[in-house]
């Protein structure tokens, strides 16, 4: 019978993958003695010392059930993180979503400007695939290129900008529970899946082994953003790190909208059930995976 790794166990394994992608960043993002300084400095701002770092867990624990070096694996992690912190970056921006704080700090346009903003995204962006194609990251020149498809499919108009074009779109509609999730799948699940995806390519699993992972990935994705969904209406700002509310006030449908508390926690519970049965063909490899699923609903921030 399998279970979970214990909640020490899981902190251990955040603090453990937070430092080592902190350290990478560090290593990637020194600051240069010329007029770029200050893009390195935002780019720092924004990427070292802050975020949860779900992503690069999920990738590092995939690649490590299959026994992947766990250097190449973080290297590839911090590539998928430098996609999401750019994320945050522009999303935070004042055309877009117009946030003062996130991460308990202020946010990149805040802390220098719009322009160096805009740039500090764009660069970090470009980095991920820099770190991707480069022969640090897996020797094999096809498995680099897998990574590189899979990330560059999951952050561009097939996920993660599609999904925030939506989103965009939802000020203007009263989006359906189909949409919604269709929104959701993209602008938040394709990136997480992503990270399963790219843990499993570093391990070499065929395509046709993967799908027990995709399943779980999919669920996880979805089951992320309701309860981000939930802790935006019934969360504490200070743990959040950044204004709460938004999508209400915007006018948006969320899953929280559409589905009332109760019934939006019951699918993110059911979502997780469902997610650590796609993992039933594995053992104790998959324990971190198992304590992720579980720990993505029951978050405080
Ligand atoms: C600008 C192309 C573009 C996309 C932006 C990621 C995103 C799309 C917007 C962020 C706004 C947001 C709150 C999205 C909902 C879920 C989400 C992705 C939250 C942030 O991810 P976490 O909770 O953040 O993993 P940390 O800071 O812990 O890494």
């Amino acid at each position: 019978m399998t279970t979970a790794i214990s909640e020490t166990a899981l902190a251990e394994a955040f603090r453990q993958i937070s430092a080592d992608v902190d350290g990478c960043f560090d290593a990637l993002l020194a600051v240069p003695d010329d007029p770029r300084a200050v893009l390195y400095q935002a780019m720092r701002h924004a990427a070292i010392g802050g975020g949860k770092r779900v992503r690069p867990l999920l990738l590092t624990a995939t690649a490590a059930m299959f026994n992947v070096d766990r250097g190449l694996a973080v290297r590839v992690a911090c590539a998928v993180e430098a996609i999401h912190v750019y994320s945050l970056i522009h999303d935070d921006m004042p055309c877009m979503d117009n946030d003062d704080m996130r991460r308990g700090k202020p946010t990149v346009h805040k802390a220098f400007n719009d322009a160096v903003a805009v740039l500090a995204g764009d660069s970090l962006h470009a980095l991920a695939f820099e770190i991707l194609a480069g022969p640090q990251s897996h020797p094999d020149p096809f498995i680099r290129s897998e990574l590189i498809y899979t990330l560059a499919e999951a952050s561009g108009p097939n996920g993660m900008a599609g999904g925030q074009m939506m989103d965009l779109e939802a000020e203007k509609a009263k989006f359906d529970l189909p949409t919604v999730t269709k929104l959701q799948r993209l602008k938040t699940g394709a990136l997480i899946a992503a990270s399963v995806e790219m843990g499993a390519i570093l391990g070499n699993v065929p395509v046709e082994g993967r799908n027990p992972l995709r399943a779980y990935a999919r669920d996880i994705g979805l089951a992320f953003q309701i309860a981000d969904d939930i802790m935006d209406e019934t969360g504490d700002e200070a743990k959040a790190g950044k204004a709460l509310h938004k999508d209400a006030a915007a006018g948006k449908e969320t899953f929280l909208s559409l589905l009332g508390l109760e019934r939006a926690r019951e699918q993110a519970f059911f979502l997780v059930d469902q997610a650590v049965g796609h993992l039933a063909s594995y053992g104790r490899e998959a324990d971190t995976l198992r304590a992720l699923a579980r720990y993505i609903v029951e978050r405080d921030n």
